[in-house]
């Protein structure tokens, strides 16, 4: 910490926390966990993961022959959205998180898992930001919600209420599920980033989903540790932007004094799309 309280960059990283990319410092190795988790999701997401993002993913050309470049990637993403992919060491601290995002830049980790941990890990890496986050930054409405979240972060931290908006960004952009015509797609990077929850959220019987409302969704805790026991169900990408230009002042005022909703909750005005079993969360519970 310094003395006005900011957590400083790691030595070696920017003032904003940014670092170089150095694609030319990835080894062998490392390209080839990235081949190998490009290609496990590949085979699984036609069908699963929405429209959206399998167009940004093929835009992009986030190739199977190893980890992309930065600078290739954002040619292509600027031309189609004006946002920017920036390397970081890893979690940045929430103000300058926010910051990125508002001014249309990502931040990604630089570094990418070790062969032993394919299918977990505590901090983002480039496989999970890039390959689970990038693509939809393609699209052009979810590119001004994710602006948008970015812009109302520094009012939610001066409000005490961080805690409610990044609710709203875990159960849509890690986690969210959209309906379509054809049925539940996944959205959110964190699903589409895992081969087992790809599967998980959209096929077992274990979790609830439920539809997204905005209030309800800022009001239930989540878990970091283990597959979510509730997804929520985003209408549409136009629906998500349009919950974030409300005025989230009188919105943070109700909730100063609401309950957390219990996570496995089905409440009487949700809108059920699979009332779970919880067998899953009850196993792990009882181990
Ligand atoms: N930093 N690199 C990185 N990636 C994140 O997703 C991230 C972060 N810092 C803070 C943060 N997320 C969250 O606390 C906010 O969305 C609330
Ligand atoms: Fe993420």
């Amino acid at each position: 910490m310094s003395a006005d309280g900011f957590a400083s960059p790691p030595p070696g990283a920017r003032a904003d926390w940014t670092i170089d990319q150095d694609w030319a410092g990835y080894t062998e190795a490392e390209h080839r966990v990235w081949i190998t988790l490009y290609e496990r999701q590949a085979a699984l997401l036609p069908g699963r993961a929405c429209e959206p993002f399998l167009k940004g993913l093929e835009a992009l050309d986030l190739h199977r022959t190893g980890i992309p470049d930065f600078s290739r990637i954002n040619e292509e993403l600027g031309r189609l959205t004006g946002w920017r992919v920036v390397a970081v060491p890893g979690l940045v601290p929430d103000e300058i998180f926010f910051d990125h995002l508002a001014n249309r830049r990502f931040p990604a980790g630089r570094f990418i898992r070790k062969p032993e941990q394919l299918d977990y890990l505590q901090e983002p890496d480039v496989f999970h930001d890039v390959f689970g986050h990038v693509p939809m930054l393609t699209d052009p409405v979810f590119a001004d919600f994710m602006q948008a979240y970015g812009e109302g972060g520094r009012r939610a931290m001066r409000l005490g209420r961080l805690k409610n908006l990044a609710r709203l960004y875990w159960y849509t952009v890690e986690f969210g599920l959209l309906d379509t015509p054809q049925g539940l797609r996944i959205l959110g990077a964190g699903i589409v980033s895992s081969h087992a929850e790809s599967r998980f959220a959209l096929e077992d019987p274990s979790p609830n989903r439920l539809g997204f409302e905005l209030e309800r969704v800022m009001r239930t805790p989540y878990r970091i540790d283990d597959f979510q026991q509730v997804y929520f169900v985003v209408p549409s990408l136009e629906a998500l932007l349009d919950a974030k230009r409300r005025d989230f002042g009188p919105i943070y005022e109700r909730l100063g004094s609401a309950w957390d909703i219990p996570i496995d909750a089905i409440l009487p005005t949700d809108r059920v799309f699979t009332r779970g079993t919880q067998a899953y969360a009850k196993e792990k519970a009882a181990q």
